[in-house]
C-alpha cells in the first residue's frame, strides 16, 4: 500500500472542506448555509449516479412503464425533481422551493423550515438524455425576509440578491460549479471517494471569446440586433478571424464551456417568443450570477439580467451571457437600435 500517496490524497480540497473554511470567515454564521449546500451536493451525486446508468437501464429493460420488480419507472426528470425536494426539505434549511418541474412553488411546513429559499431546475436540457450528452441541474438560493411569513415574493426577487448560484453538469466527468458571491470555483466528483474535488479555483471567464453558441436555426425570427452581432461572428469586418460556432442545445453545458473557453452563449427572444425560452429564476439568474462572478457579463436585451424583477416564478427572459466584451458589444447593438426608434 502506498501510504505517502494516501495521505496526499486526504489533503484534497473537498466541497465540504471549501465550504466550511468559507463559512469560518463568518464567525456568526450558524452552519445553515453549509448545511443546504451539502444537501444539494448530495442531490447532484444522486441524480449524476442516476444519469450515468440512464443508457443501461435501457438496456437492460428497466425503462419503460415498469421495471423488472414490476414499479413504475419514472422519467428521469421526474425523479430528480423528487430527488431534489427531498434533500432540500430533509436540510431542514428551506422554507420556499421553486422548481421547473412544478408548477406551484412548495412552502416548506414550518416545523421543517429554514431561512432558505432555493429556485431549481433539477435536470436541464432533458432533452438530451436518451443520446447520452451533457445535462446538468441549476440552482440559485435567496435568503426569506421574514421566516415567520414566507411569501412568493421572497422568490421574486431580482437575481442580484441570490446569496449562491450554482450547476452541477453531468457530463464526461460530474462537474460542480459555485459561487457564493466571492468568485467561482468548480469541483469534480472522483467516483472513488463519492467527493467533489477543487480541480478549478477561481475561475475566471477570458475577456473576450472567439466562440458563440446560439441556436441558428431561429435566426430568421431574430431582432435586428441578434442578427447583426452573430453576422460579425461570421463574417467580422476589421479584419479578426471568424468565431466559431458550438452549440448543445444544453444550458449547463454550453454555459459551461462558454465559462471556461470565453465567448458569449445567446438566448434572445425572437418573433415567435418575444421573451425567448429560458426560465428566468433557475436557467437566467443562477447563469448571470456565475458570469458576473467569473468577471463576465449578462444581459437581457435591454437591462443587466441580475436587475431583472420576475413578476411570476416561472418567467421567462432573452439572455445573452459570456465573456464581457462580447456582451459589451451586443448592448452597443441594443443601444443603437433604441437610438434609431
Ligand atoms: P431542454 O429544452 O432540452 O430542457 O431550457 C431548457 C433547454 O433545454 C436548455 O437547457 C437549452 O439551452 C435550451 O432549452 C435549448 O433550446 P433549443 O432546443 O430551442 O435550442
Amino acid at each position: 500500500m502506498d501510504h505517502a500517496a494516501d495521505a496526499h490524497r486526504t489533503d484534497l480540497m473537498t466541497i465540504t472542506r471549501h465550504v466550511l473554511n468559507e463559512q469560518s470567515k463568518y464567525p456568526e454564521s450558524r452552519g445553515d448555509f453549509s448545511i443546504l449546500l451539502n444537501h444539494i451536493v448530495l442531490g447532484c451525486k444522486f441524480v449524476c449516479s442516476v444519469v450515468n446508468k440512464a443508457g443501461l437501464a435501457k438496456i437492460i429493460g428497466l425503462a419503460g412503464e415498469t421495471n423488472v420488480q414490476g414499479e413504475e419507472q419514472k422519467k428521469l426528470d421526474v425523479l430528480s425533481n423528487e430527488v431534489f425536494v427531498k434533500a432540500l426539505v430533509s436540510s431542514g434549511r428551506t422554507c420556499i422551493l421553486v422548481s421547473e418541474e412544478d408548477e406551484e412553488a412548495t412552502f416548506v411546513e414550518p416545523s421543517r423550515r429554514g431561512r432558505y429559499c432555493v429556485v431549481f431546475d433539477p435536470l436541464d436540457g432533458s432533452s438530451n438524455i436518451d443520446c447520452g450528452v451533457s445535462i446538468g441541474t441549476i440552482f440559485g438560493i435567496y435568503m426569506v425576509k421574514d421566516d415567520h411569513e414566507p411569501t412568493l415574493d421572497d422568490v421574486l426577487q431580482p437575481g442580484k440578491n441570490m446569496l449562491a448560484a450554482g450547476y452541477c453538469m453531468y457530463g464526461s466527468s460530474c462537474t460542480f460549479v459555485l459561487s457564493t458571491g466571492t468568485g467561482v470555483n468548480g469541483f469534480t466528483l472522483d467516483p472513488s471517494l463519492g467527493e467533489f474535488i477543487l480541480t478549478h479555483p477561481n475561475i475566471k471567464i477570458p475577456k473576450k471569446g472567439k466562440i458563440y453558441s446560439v441556436n441558428e436555426g431561429n435566426a430568421k425570427n431574430w431582432d435586428g440586433p441578434t442578427a447583426k452581432y452573430v453576422e460579425k461572428c461570421k463574417f467580422p469586418q476589421d479584419g479578426s478571424s471568424s468565431k466559431s460556432l458550438r452549440y448543445i442545445g444544453s444550458m449547463v453545458a454550453d454555459v459551461h464551456r462558454t465559462l471556461l473557453y470565453g465567448g458569449i452563449f445567446l438566448y434572445p427572444a425572437d418573433k415567435k417568443s418575444p421573451n425567448g425560452k429560458l426560465r428566468v429564476l433557475y436557467e437566467v439568474f443562477p447563469m448571470s450570477f456565475l458570469m458576473e462572478q467569473a468577471g463576465g457579463q449578462a444581459f437581457t436585451g435591454k437591462q443587466r439580467a441580475l436587475d431583472l424583477v420576475p413578476a411570476k416564478i416561472h418567467e421567462r427572459s432573452p439572455v445573452f451571457l459570456g465573456s464581457y466584451d462580447e456582451v459589451e458589444e451586443i448592448k452597443a447593438l441594443y443601444a443603437a437600435e433604441e437610438e434609431k426608434a
